[in-house]
């Protein structure tokens, strides 16, 4: 029985990476004396990296090798992070993010039928709970049962901890969720945790491979403007 719904939230609640993170990340550079700049190209490959502290890091390794940072590395990287964090929480305020397609249709919906609620994402708390209260209002992050972000557990997605943490927090087994997801790393973090899963592509994932997943759409729709199943079949 489909008791609880489980949402990442980057790509999947919003299309916040483009014009959202990496435009935080480059203002936080830049405010840091950094000639650093993600292209939407770049930043394409770089979101193969899960976390936003953790992308910096495969960034200074694989494109600066010679960069020494002033102060040690990890203090040096949660540092320009904390900044980002801060730009990001400015661009989502100036409601420069919106929710994407039948977002708030659905929470509405499973709220109202008694659903239970959860968020399983890498990003950090503070970026979750700004977006969600400024797109749903200000009580809207209490919609939510458990709000798992960040470093909440160390091994981020594609590991499946996040979303064992939420089934164990839950108290839920894996065959009583349904999960949304857009990217791959996402889907294998929910899939091996046993997760039955919706995957919402976006541009950044659209082209990745989803096989194994329940259903794979373009977006999860409105009454006037449909959504298209791409791959998956739900059965009954
Ligand atoms: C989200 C991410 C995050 C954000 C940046 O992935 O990869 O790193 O890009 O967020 P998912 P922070 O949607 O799979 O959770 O800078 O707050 O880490
Ligand atoms: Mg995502």
């Amino acid at each position: 029985e489909l008791r609880a719904l489980i949402f990442d939230v980057d790509g999947t609640l919003a299309d916040t990476e483009r014009d959202g993170h990496r435009v935080a990340f480059n203002r936080a550079f830049a405010r840091s004396g950094l000639h650093w700049d993600w292209s939407v190209e770049l930043y394409g490959e770089l979101l193969a990296i899960a976390g936003g502290k953790e992308r910096i890091r495969f960034y200074i390794k694989e494109y600066q090798p010679d960069f020494e940072p002033p102060t040690d590395l990890d203090k040096f990287i949660a540092d320009l992070h904390a900044i980002k964090t801060r730009y990001y929480q400015q661009i989502v305020a100036e409601g420069a993010i919106p929710l994407r397609l039948g977002v708030k249709r659905l929470l509405k919906e499973a709220r109202e039928q008694g659903m239970r609620l959860a968020i399983a994402t890498t990003a950090a708390l503070p970026n979750v709970t700004a977006l969600l209260e400024h797109t749903l209002g200000s009580d809207s992050p209490s919609w939510f049962e458990v709000i798992a972000a960040g470093d909440i557990v160390p091994a981020k997605k594609p590991a499946p901890d996040i979303y064992h943490y939420v089934l164990e927090t839950m108290g839920l087994e894996a065959r009583d969720c349904l999960v949304f997801e857009d990217s791959n790393h996402g889907f294998w973090a929910s899939s091996q945790a046993g997760l039955k899963t919706v995957v919402t592509v976006n541009p950044y994932t659209q082209n990745q491979d989803f096989s194994g997943a329940l259903l794979v759409l373009t977006d999860l729709g409105e009454p006037d403007q449909p959504f298209t199943v791409l791959a998956g079949d739900a059965g009954d």
